[in-house]
């Protein structure tokens, strides 16, 4: 064979393999060091979970009873656990923790451990179950159901001796046997202080390990394997960021350590708790969130990739009273509304960068736009920028532009900005830091063709699985 038939067969060869694209499979980026477990993955999704307050407070108006309220006055005669439900599924809420016990004491299951329970109040003459109901409304509903006993307990004579941390620990054997499946559990960080404890009435202190919390959390792992426990790193966790306004923070790492952020070494993601009807517990005198406000809370915290929890409450009749019912139902309508048009989807994407190259159709950009979150884009390894561009094939108003990384093999992306193409040019309309399990902008009405997401920079090569852009209703004007 001449040089020339040879040089011949490999240029054919050639130019099948640019028409064909690479015929090997190109491997998918290797995990972070860190990166969430599945039961904290299916918690992410969840993305609006309720925490319930509800007891002797609700009678006599107080946020943290001091543990001396007679159990007598806990005494509702409509309570229908069900309702809760239904409320919670209209405002798009997917789980219910329960404040089986707060900082009074009051336990509102028969535990077996003490009196002062829903035992001896008239609700049932006395044989009322209400985390027995709740969790069974939650089954019936398709909602997850989780429990807080507050290890403060200002009604125990033996608070702040070995024997209540032997209490504490037996009613957390109750409630993780008998009802469930639990998907997240709360101890709280309130601790210590003034309270009634038996009569004593004086104050109280503990030491920092006193409550003996890896005693709990290994029974919690044998008994729920998938749940979640709130605040405490190191085990598969949720974490306070730092308020109760429901916000996430705008850089919201997911893997954190007391002195590394970001770099930390457990995942651990930001679960932003807020009462939505304005206190913890059910007060005549509470001031009704507005729909702004509580639109405003889903952005900080969903919209900062974190989980929102929002606290509700009945009140004493044991129903959410209509006025929540009504804000909480226009929130959920309104939340549906604004994701029922994705103006993204389906549409043209493009990258400057795609792992294997542009036609390697395992990550390529047209995967952000497919509505299947298991499909990603991402780039070569040793990439740290790249812009994904979004042509939605004409003009579209829009006010909000979401993106989510592919957190399944970690967090990466530290800086971007989101653009617009207007009259012939890209004009910055929202810029960020962290994207995590999704990174919401609220920006006024935007007119483009289309929209340009500039990744500035990534520990290590970035990965979306989506990109979203919606055109959400006016809410001064919403249901109105
Ligand atoms: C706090 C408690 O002290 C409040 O009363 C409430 O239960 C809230 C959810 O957590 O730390």
């Amino acid at each position: 064979m001449s040089f020339h038939h040879i040089s011949t067969i490999a240029l054919s060869l050639l130019a099948v393999f640019i028409l064909a694209g690479p015929v090997l499979a190109v491997d998918p980026p290797a995990p972070r060091k860190i990166v969430p477990s599945a039961g904290q993955l299916k918690w992410q999704e969840m993305e609006i979970i309720s925490i319930f307050h509800y007891g002797p407070n609700t009678y006599v108006g107080k946020e943290w009873g001091y543990g001396d309220t007679p159990a007598k006055v806990f005494n509702p005669d409509k309570l229908d656990t069900d309702q809760w439900v239904e409320v919670c599924k209209a405002a798009g809420i997917k789980g219910v923790i329960l404040v089986a016990k707060h900082h009074d004491g009051f336990c509102l299951w028969p535990s077996k451990y003490t009196e002062y329970s829903v035992k001896s109040s008239p609700w049932k003459d006395g044989h009322g179950d209400l985390v027995g109901d709740l969790s069974k409304s939650c089954g019936k509903g398709a909602l997850k159901f989780g429990i807080y006993l507050s290890p403060w307990d200002r009604n125990r004579a033996d608070y702040a001796t070995p024997a209540y941390v032997e209490y504490y620990y037996n009613q957390w054997v109750e409630v993780l046997s008998k009802y469930g499946p639990i998907f997240e559990i709360w101890f709280d960080g309130a601790n210590g202080g003034t309270g009634y404890y038996g009569g004593a009435r004086e104050k109280r202190s503990i030491s920092k390990d006193y409550y003996n919390y890896p005693r709990i959390l290994a029974l919690l792992k044998d008994k729920h394997p998938d749940a979640i426990a709130f605040n405490f790193p190191g085990c598969q966790s949720s974490r306070w960021p730092g308020s109760e306004r429901g916000d996430a923070g705008k850089t919201n790492w997911n893997s954190i350590s007391r002195k590394d952020l970001p770099n930390g070494g457990y995942w651990s993601p930001a679960e932003a708790d807020t009462h939505a009807i304005g206190k913890w517990f059910w007060t005549p005198r509470r001031k009704v969130d507005s729909l702004e406000s509580l639109v405003h809370k889903y952005f900080t915290s969903v919209g900062r990739g974190g989980v929102l929890n929002f606290g509700l409450a009945p009140d004493k009749s044991g129903l959410i009273d209509a006025k929540d019912v009504a804000r909480l139902r226009q929130f959920g309508d309104y939340i549906r509304a604004m994701r029922k048009t994705d103006l993204a989807k389906g549409k043209q994407a493009t990258a400057t960068q795609t792992r294997g190259g542009a036609k390697a159709s395992t990550f390529a950009a047209a995967n952000l736009l497919d509505g299947d979150v298991a499909t990603y884009w991402t780039t070569d390894d040793g990439v740290t920028k790249a812009d994904i561009e979004v042509d939605f094939g004409g003009e579209v108003t829009f006010n909000v532009v979401s993106a989510s990384e592919f957190i399944k093999l970690g967090q990466r992306i530290k800086s971007f900005t989101v653009e617009a193409f207007q009259a012939g040019a890209w004009k910055q309309v929202a810029k960020g830091t962290t994207v995590g399990y999704k990174r919401m902008f609220r920006i006024p009405d935007t007119k483009a063709s289309k929209i340009r997401i500039r990744i500035l920079d990534s520990f290590e090569c970035p990965m979306l699985h989506s990109v979203n852009v919606y055109h959400a209703p006016d809410v001064r004007t919403f249901g109105t």
